[in-house]
């Protein structure tokens, strides 16, 4: 097959890209290595920032997700038994998020290549790059038993954490700035109405913990475990007395328990490669960096990356100038780390590691009392949640 990007993962980054790609009439080929099932049943992500919302309605993907997404202009920070809210659109100037599970927002983006009959290859297997040094660059996988070989002009590494894309690249020719946190996140999903109408972060002095929410009918919350814990290890009601326990506030709100219908652990990391390209491929989303979930920030990320990326390709063959696409890495780069500091500081700040003396526990509580008690520090805190717009992404915004 002969193609002008091939895109290796169907996750929001590739799906997203082959999306922004078919809009500008450039063509492009997926290839995933999992079932369509096995990507839309994921739980993963659930806040979509503003801009990220923006995006996906000004590219025909927004009709579910402004039905069915939940508008939230605020969040809650809780600590010492009291819940503190920071109000995102006083703010910010009516900056706002949205509550959409990334499996739905996959199924949107699946759905949508559909329609289109371009190619999208679930189930692919022995994926493999080659000739990335050349001006086509070749993926080669099989499919139903079929060998195929696509060329093409670009190729986009879409792949996640775990992919093949990273590692093609030279060890010589990628820097890679990594950090990982002695805690993990128990996350389950619960058929219960939320009490809450808007997110609760959480600094308990047994640990982090998190409510969310995916519809008006589940409650989705997560729990600061040990990086190796088996969440099978963890009986329903361990779950939700430990949850009682660090997240009842002094006015007697807790979360409305319900069905647990799933759990799983996940470990906690930040990771930064750079550059994001090498010769004609790109790195985009988690195949490029990994942040802490805390910050909410991994698929928005994901998603600025390719806007970005898409905008680049579609200057290259409107006008040939390949200046974009040299900036691609740096730019996407300075926002990565913009939400790496983020990140961090909402992992360090509101989790409770072994090594953390009392002193640290006070500290902790004096720097989320400065950030409720300031204007500048809330303001600063809803400008970072909320995210940037994607400035870079000018068509039909
Ligand atoms: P993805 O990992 O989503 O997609 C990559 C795709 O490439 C996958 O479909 C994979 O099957 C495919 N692939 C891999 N290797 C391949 C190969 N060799 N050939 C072909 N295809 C291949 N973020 C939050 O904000 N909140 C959360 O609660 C949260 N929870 C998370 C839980 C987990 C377990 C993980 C891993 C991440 C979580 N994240 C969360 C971050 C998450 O949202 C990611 O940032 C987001 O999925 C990134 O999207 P992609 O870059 O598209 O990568
Ligand atoms: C989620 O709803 O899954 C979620 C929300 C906020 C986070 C991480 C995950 O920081």
């Amino acid at each position: 097959m002969r193609t002008q990007v091939a895109i290796i993962g169907a996750g929001p980054a590739g799906l997203t890209l082959a999306h922004l790609l078919h809009r500008s009439s450039i063509e492009s080929v997926i290839v995933e290595n999992r079932s369509r099932e096995y990507v839309i049943e994921r739980v993963r992500a659930g806040v979509l920032e503003q801009a990220t919302v923006d995006l996906m309605i000004a590219a025909g993907l927004g009709d579910r997700l402004q039905r069915e997404g939940m508008r939230h202009d605020g969040v809650h920070i809780a600590f010492k038994g009291r819940r503190h809210r920071i109000d995102f659109a006083e703010l910010t100037g009516g900056g706002a998020i949205a509550i959409y599970g990334q499996n739905e927002l996959v199924k949107d983006l699946i759905e949508a290549r559909l329609q289109t009959g371009a190619p999208l290859f679930f189930e692919s297997e022995d994926v493999t790059l080659t000739n990335l040094r050349d001006a086509r660059p070749i993926v080669r996988f099989i499919h139903r038993e079929h060998e195929y070989e696509v060329e093409a002009d670009f190729v986009a590494g879409c792949d996640g954490s775990h992919g093949i894309s990273r590692p093609a690249i030279p060890p010589t020719e990628l820097r890679i700035y990594e950090r990982t946190y002695p805690f993990a996140w128990l996350g389950i999903l619960a058929e219960a109405a939320p009490s809450s109408h808007e997110l609760v972060y959480c600094l308990h002095e047994r640990g982090f913990a998190l409510f969310s929410m995916r519809s008006p009918q589940l409650t989705r919350l997560y729990l600061q475990c040990l990086p190796d814990e088996d969440a099978q290890d963890w009986s329903d009601d361990r779950i939700w007395s430990e949850l009682h326990a660090r997240l009842r506030t002094d006015d007697g709100w807790t979360p409305t328990e319900g069905r647990i219908v799933q759990k799983a652990v996940t470990g906690m990391r930040s990771m930064v490669a750079e550059p994001m390209c090498w010769q004609r491929m790109f790195l985009a989303g988690d195949a490029a960096h990994i942040v802490p979930p805390t910050g909410a920030k991994g698929l928005n990320l994901a998603v600025a990356d390719v806007a970005r990326l898409a905008a680049a390709i579609e200057t290259f063959y409107r006008d040939g100038s390949a200046r974009s696409l040299e900036e691609y890495s740096p730019l996407a780069l300075a926002r990565v780390w913009r939400a790496q500091r983020f990140s961090w500081w909402m992992t360090s700040t509101l989790h409770r590691a072994p090594d953390h003396s009392e002193f640290d526990y006070r500290r902790q509580v004096a720097d989320l009392e400065y950030l409720v008690s300031s204007r500048a520090a809330m303001t600063s805190f809803a400008e970072s949640y909320v995210g940037a717009p994607f400035d870079f992404y000018q068509r039909d915004c």
